[in-house]
């Protein structure tokens, strides 16, 4: 049988996703895989739970509704999971947001930034990050989150 995740009484960890991403499944599968995001999110509450954790899973298309987020989870997550798209490149916005927070911040990129146009290599959001996974494709997400689940678990003891 499998082994029931302790009860935890924290806050949920907040997933959020930037712009476009909202379109996996659909094109260039060879950059972004073919898991939907739907599908990603599933995932991610999977995971969560084997962590003893809730998550709460979220996507916008606009910069200052990610902004509210990052701010909604500022005050009632435990730790935000975040993939800013296209954001990451150009959003101060959005870095200051989290730079607001006091939780852990893990960068999620579903493809490897820097092995794309040079135009990506940079991201503003990385400043704020506690750490960054890239390259991984949608199971970015789940070590994210097991990151999460650690540095909360070694925060508690
Ligand atoms: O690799 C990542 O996760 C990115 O954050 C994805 C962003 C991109 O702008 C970043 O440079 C890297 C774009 C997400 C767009 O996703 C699409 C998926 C399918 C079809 C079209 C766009």
């Amino acid at each position: 049988m499998a082994k029931k995740p302790k009860e935890n009484k924290s806050l949920p960890i907040h997933i959020l996703n930037g712009p476009n991403i909202n379109l996996l499944g659909e094109r260039e599968p060879e950059i972004y895989g073919s898991t939907t995001l739907a599908q990603i999110g599933e995932m991610c509450a999977a995971q969560g739970r084997a962590h003893g954790h809730a998550t709460v899973f979220r996507q916008t298309n606009h910069e200052g509704v990610l902004v509210d987020q990052i701010q909604e989870a500022r005050k009632q997550a435990s730790a935000i999971v975040i993939n800013p798209g296209a954001y990451s490149h150009t959003s101060i916005a959005v870095l200051d947001a989290l730079l607001a927070c006091t939780i852990p911040v893990i960068e999620v990129h579903l493809s490897n930034i820097h092995r794309r146009d040079a135009f990506r290599d940079h991201s503003y959001v990385s400043r704020a990050a506690t750490g960054i996974v890239m390259g991984l494709g949608a199971q970015g997400y789940l070590r994210a989150i097991d990151a999460v689940a650690d540095i909360l678990k070694a925060k508690k003891a």
